[in-house]
């Protein structure tokens, strides 16, 4: 059967591996063969093809390609270089793949504000992003465009500061630079093509996205359970990070004891675990959940 629906998404990089664990965990059963430029899920009638980051917003806006999966911060470039087209509509915020992009300078050196900035030349691989934030600030500056290494053009003399995208902050420091402001979180992102689509494609895409949105629900969801004093229950199931109506159960030949169980929706941290424990819990266990519905 002809694919229905072909996803772009990066062949390697930092988008690649999150975009096909979350496809994969969807259900697509997908293998791509090493070097391939495309491949077939076996799971759902969709064609993957494997390209550069950059290359996917144009991908999907000329329709080559339905669906893509790009950082944030990709698609905003393309779409200020390309001003008049229909921006691409943003399906689901995927949650992988979190950055920040960043002005940055020499440490105690005299950039230390956007105002810093006036009249001097910023390094970055987001000339247009970069323009747009010193306009809205009433900055003018000269930006020197590169497409990698970055965080070494202040040393290398050719710039005075630098605009890029910063996880860790590893990088900066390691080239004796200090952030001093923020222009945009990004995250990856599912886009689609603006034209329109038949009735099949559409319900293909529904599919897949309660499918999507069951793997990123699952992922911040964890099964927890524990045994907690029959008069601490009340306490310790206000305690559960967005757990609704935990299961409650005897435990045989412990009338004063209790096991619960939760599904908690948000985050549990060790400090969470420490306040059940003070209040009594014991034989506390987190389980990861692989899938979720409904
Ligand atoms: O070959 P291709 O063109 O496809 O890949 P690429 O080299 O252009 O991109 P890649 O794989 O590096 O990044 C793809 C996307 O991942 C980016 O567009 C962002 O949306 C996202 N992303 C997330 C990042 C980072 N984190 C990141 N840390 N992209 C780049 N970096 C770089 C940054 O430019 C800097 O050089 O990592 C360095 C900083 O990292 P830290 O951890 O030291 O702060
Ligand atoms: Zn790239």
């Amino acid at each position: 059967m002809k694919p229905l629906l072909r996803i772009a998404v990066q062949k390697k990089g930092r988008l690649a591996e999150g975009s096909l664990d979350l496809l994969e965990r969807a259900g697509l059963g997908i293998t791509p063969a090493p070097g391939a430029l495309t491949c077939r899920a076996r799971g759902l009638p969709v064609e993957l093809l494997f390209v550069r980051d950059d290359d996917i917003a144009a991908l999907v806006m000329r329709g080559v390609c339905d669906l893509g999966i790009a950082g944030e911060n990709t698609l905003r470039e393309e779409a200020l270089q390309a001003p008049g087209s229909t921006p691409l509509q943003t399906v689901r915020a995927l949650g992988f793949s979190r950055c920040t992009l960043k002005f940055a300078a020499p440490a105690n050196g005299s950039v230390c504000s956007v105002q810093d900035l006036q009249d001097k030349r910023i390094a970055t691989s987001y000339p247009a992003i970069t323009a747009a934030f010193l306009e809205e600030n009433g900055v003018t500056a000269q930006c020197v465009t590169l497409q990698g290494a970055v965080e070494i053009a202040p040393a290398l003399g050719i710039a005075d500061a630098i605009c890029d995208l910063v996880s860790s902050g590893a990088t900066l420091a390691a080239n004796g630079l200090e952030a001093f402001a923020t222009v945009m979180q990004s995250q990856a992102v599912l886009v689609r093509s603006p034209k329109p689509w038949d009735e099949a494609k559409e319900a293909l895409l529904a599919r897949l996205l309660r499918r999507m949105d069951g793997v990123i629900a699952s992922r911040a969801t964890k099964y927890i359970m524990l045994n907690a004093p029959k008069d601490a229950i009340d306490e310790i199931t206000a305690l559960l990070p967005g757990a609704d109506a935990p299961t409650l159960m005897p435990l045989a030949g412990r009338n004063d004891q209790m096991a619960v169980h939760a599904v908690c929706r948000e985050t549990i941290f060790w400090d969470t675990l420490e306040a059940l424990e003070a209040r009594g819990a014991h034989a506390i266990l987190v389980l990861p959940i692989e899938k979720m519905m409904g």
